[in-house]
């Protein structure tokens, strides 16, 4: 018999999964992670360890239940567009259609950020043919808002080729930015109605600290990096995301999908492993925070565990920090 999830647990421990994106559909918990696999390649600032191949969908009638694996969803050589590394996917919902997003490495080596549907959140999902115009770099997350307008979040440091966006055309060469220099911050696109295209071009965020100044390339342990999720509470908009080179999972509030941001604060400490990536859901009245660590392989870096635990608002709309090994 199956074993119940428990908190600060890997989720499953058949295969290794991380980056989880966890949505609420049809009642039941459904995450959407990467899905990690072994190999003999290379490790590098590059990422060529995160050498996906797949999406696995995982669902959980409840925070009591075991985990469901739905099978294989997607793999890359269904996606036209598409040659290896399918990295940190994201799911939405709308008009009847479940919407699979993704970013890999095109024909040339250049991340974009790809589609995939079907009718049933756990798919099977078929992919698009081409990615989404316009797109590039790597996470994506959508948020449906309130009004029934979706925006993509995305961008990614170092692997995730951000820094060779930065005159809106991909330069290979493009230098890091000088830590005096502001901070290179996430990317967000409102989706047209057919959730496939871009209704515009990709604009910058900025995130600023309480004084409102934006925050620098030198400031690591605030500044952006990758991963981002942005989730509404009490009417405000939170964007969390990873600050990579310092392992933190920390959060800025704005009043509008496209921001600006306000600094806030840390809402996970560093987890063993190099990456550290989230999501937040509210699910039957209490907040969660998905997240991974690699404790199930023992540190190895390109093999990570989705894992959950609760999230919590202080009264004033900031959230408390965890620390997932206390
Ligand atoms: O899983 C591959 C990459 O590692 C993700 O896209 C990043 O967010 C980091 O978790």
């Amino acid at each position: 018999m199956s074993q119940s999830v428990k908190p600060n647990e890997p989720i499953v421990t058949h295969i290794y999964t991380a980056d989880p994106s966890a949505h609420v559909f049809e009642g039941k918990l459904y995450i959407y992670p990467s899905h990690d696999i072994d190999h003999d390649g290379p490790t590098n600032d590059n990422g060529d360890q995160y050498a996906m191949e797949d999406y696995h969908v995982l669902s959980l009638d409840d925070l009591n239940s075991p985990c469901i694996d739905n099978g294989e969803a997607l793999h890359v050589r269904d996606v036209p567009w598409a040659s290896e590394q399918m990295w940190a996917p994201d799911a939405a919902y709308k008009n009847g259609i479940y919407y699979l997003f993704f970013p890999a490495r095109d024909h040339d080596g250049i991340f974009r950020i790809g589609v995939a549907t079907s009718t049933s959140p756990a798919g099977p999902f078929k992919a698009e043919d081409n990615y989404i115009p316009g797109s590039y770099s790597i996470d994506p997350a959508v948020l449906v808002d309130e009004d029934n307008r979706a925006y993509m979040y995305f961008g990614g440091l170092w692997g995730g080729q951000l820094e060779k966006w930065q005159t809106g055309a991909y330069k290979p060469e493009a230098p890091d930015p000088a830590a005096t220099d502001r901070a290179y911050g996430p990317r967000v696109a409102e989706l047209n109605e057919d959730m496939l295209t871009f209704k515009s071009e990709p604009a910058e965020i900025v995130i600023v600290d309480e004084e409102g100044k934006p925050l620098l390339a030198g400031d690591e342990e605030r500044r952006y990096f990758e991963g981002p999720w942005v989730h509404k509470y009490n009417g405000k908009y939170y964007l969390s995301y990873s600050t990579g080179t310092t392992h933190k999972l920390v959060y800025a509030v704005g009043d509008k999908p496209e921001g600006p941001y306000v600094f806030k604060g840390t809402i996970l400490t560093p987890v063993l492993g190099w990456t550290t990536h989230h999501s937040i859901v509210e699910f039957k009245d209490k907040w969660y925070l998905f997240y991974h660590d690699c404790s199930l392989s023992g540190g190895v870096d390109h093999k990570r565990s989705v894992k959950f635990t609760e999230l919590k608002y202080n009264e004033d709309g900031t959230i408390q920090t965890i620390d997932p090994y206390k």
